[in-house]
């Protein structure tokens, strides 16, 4: 084969797979150790040919290191930041959200599979089990957030959809947290921190891995790896979070979606309900992991994690049903605020009467998770008690949603993937335009100032570089350290 060509995937599959074979045959094996032995020799006092130890340095190497931190991989040649990486790339501008898959060319599939020994796969009888094995640390049965790291750094280093981001090193590790976030949020059913086999095995997660050997287009992959989605989530951050320290507060919060969501519910987040981070105890702050799953749930209140995150908000003592007590001290705030809109609200009891009727709880005077989860608008539920614009905007729905249902044609959008797609288009036109609706006289700047102008702009800043240096690091291993603080429920 000439130099430099790429072995077809299947091809380069049964290379691997041969290559493995050979590795285990103990003739080959015989072999290594006694050339091993021999490179060692003057260094080192001969071992038996039995010793455990000598049976593959080479697997040692492959296993992730725990310590390992995304800062730490960058190579002695990788690129500083340049004026050029200042701004959070756009994405690639070719993106086709609604025009058919962009297939490109696979990547070497089995270089992943490779670095696992003979004997690790005999032991693993799945893709899930292979995966866990290859990522864990040793004596580890399950998956931490750690553990992605390594793996995520490889598919920023490699996926073609993601070139564009290899300049702009110090946006891998928000990138990183934001899928790793993102994987937790859907796989890790049982909110352990902790990812099982048998959790990896009931999500699509490792479909979506397999389609990133063969989807060119990153943003096709909206599970999980979506740049657009990560784009969206970081510049909603970015807004809240006018200091830049990676933190945010209560008051921060409360202005997301312009004051949408009530100050009762904003507290319940901050009283540490759904959040792990430490920060949120001590000071009062939440992290940006934090908020994409706060992100995550807002703009899409139909999935079981987002349910679950809603109702152990609104589960104020805790027992796990949703009293009439409880509703009607979320409901109270709901009507103060339509009454300052002079907006009349209906009285509690009429409100309650609708979302019984919606919800059809199996025991009277209290919801359950199952229940919220059974009946198909929690979302209508949810935003009647906390969102004021959500909630404003379903009663306006109310009289058409059942025809415009009937309409829609192709493949449904998740509510957040409708979401992202919105708010990505909004955030490009404005990056494009220099966000001329924060400064009216745009038009009258110079070329220089207009320039200066959009580097002053909250995508142009450069916010790693204002931050305290390793806080992509530091918000995984807050994260860990919070795990224990939310038992499974
Ligand atoms: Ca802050
Ligand atoms: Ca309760």
């Amino acid at each position: 084969m000439p130099p430099g060509k790429v072995l077809q995937p299947v091809l380069k599959m049964k290379v691997d797979e041969l290559f493995l074979c050979w590795l285990s045959e103990s003739s080959t094996q015989a072999m290594l150790r006694d050339c091993l032995r021999r490179i060692q020799m003057p260094a080192m006092p001969e071992r038996g040919a039995g010793d455990a130890e000598q049976t593959g340095p080479w697997l040692a190497a492959t296993a992730p290191d725990p310590a390992w931190r995304p800062h730490e991989c960058e190579g002695p040649g990788a690129p500083g930041p340049t004026p050029a990486s200042a701004a959070l790339p756009v994405g690639a501008a070719s993106s086709a959200r609604s025009g058919p898959p962009v297939r490109g060319p696979r990547r070497s599939g089995g270089a992943r599979v490779c670095a696992l020994s003979p004997r690790v796969l005999q032991n693993c009888h799945d893709d899930a089990a292979k995966f866990v094995h290859l990522l864990v640390s040793p004596g580890c049965s399950y998956l931490v957030q750690e553990d992605f790291v390594p793996f995520l750094q490889d598919v920023v280093n490699t996926h073609p959809g993601l070139a564009f981001l290899k300049e702009a090193a110090e946006f891998h590790s928000r990138y990183i947290t934001t899928v790793i976030q993102r994987i937790f949020y859907t796989v890790n059913r049982s909110w352990s921190g902790r990812i099982t086999c048998a959790e990896l095995r009931r999500s699509t997660f490792l479909q979506n891995v397999a389609l990133l050997e063969e989807e060119a287009d990153i943003n096709q992959l909206t599970e999980f790896f979506s740049y657009e989605h990560f784009y969206v989530i970081y510049c909603k951050f970015w807004e809240l979070d006018t200091d830049h320290d990676l933190l945010i507060d209560a008051q921060d919060l409360a202005r997301h979606n312009d004051h949408a969501i009530s100050t009762k519910m904003i507290d319940r987040i901050f009283s540490g309900a759904v959040t792990r981070g430490k920060k949120v105890q001590k000071e009062g702050k939440i992290s940006y992991a934090d908020f994409v799953w706060f992100l995550i749930s807002e703009e899409d209140k139909k999935t079981p994690t987002s349910i679950e995150y809603w109702f152990r908000c609104m589960d104020l003592d805790g027992d796990g049903a949703l009293s009439m007590f409880e509703l009607e001290y979320f409901y109270e705030e709901q009507c103060r605020r339509l009454d300052s809109m002079a907006i009349e609200a209906l009285p509690f009891e009429d409100c309650l009467c609708q979302m019984l009727d919606l919800v059809k709880p199996q025991r009277e005077g209290r919801i359950t998770l199952q229940d919220l989860k059974r009946c198909k608008l929690a979302n209508v539920f949810f935003d009647t008690f906390f969102n004021i614009e959500k909630y404003l905007d379903h009663e306006q729905k109310e009289q058409v949603s059942l025809l415009r249902e009937s309409e829609s044609e192709g493949p449904e959008l998740s509510d957040w993937e409708r979401f992202a797609a919105e708010e990505y288009d909004i955030l490009v036109a404005e990056e494009a335009a220099g966000d001329p609706w924060e400064d009216g006289y745009e038009a009258e700047l110079s070329p220089v100032e207009q320039k200066l102008s959009a580097l002053r702009s909250p995508l142009a800043q450069r916010p790693f570089l204002e931050a305290p240096g390793g806080l992509g690091a530091v918000e995984l291993y807050e994260y860990e350290g919070g795990d224990d603080d939310l038992p499974p429920s």
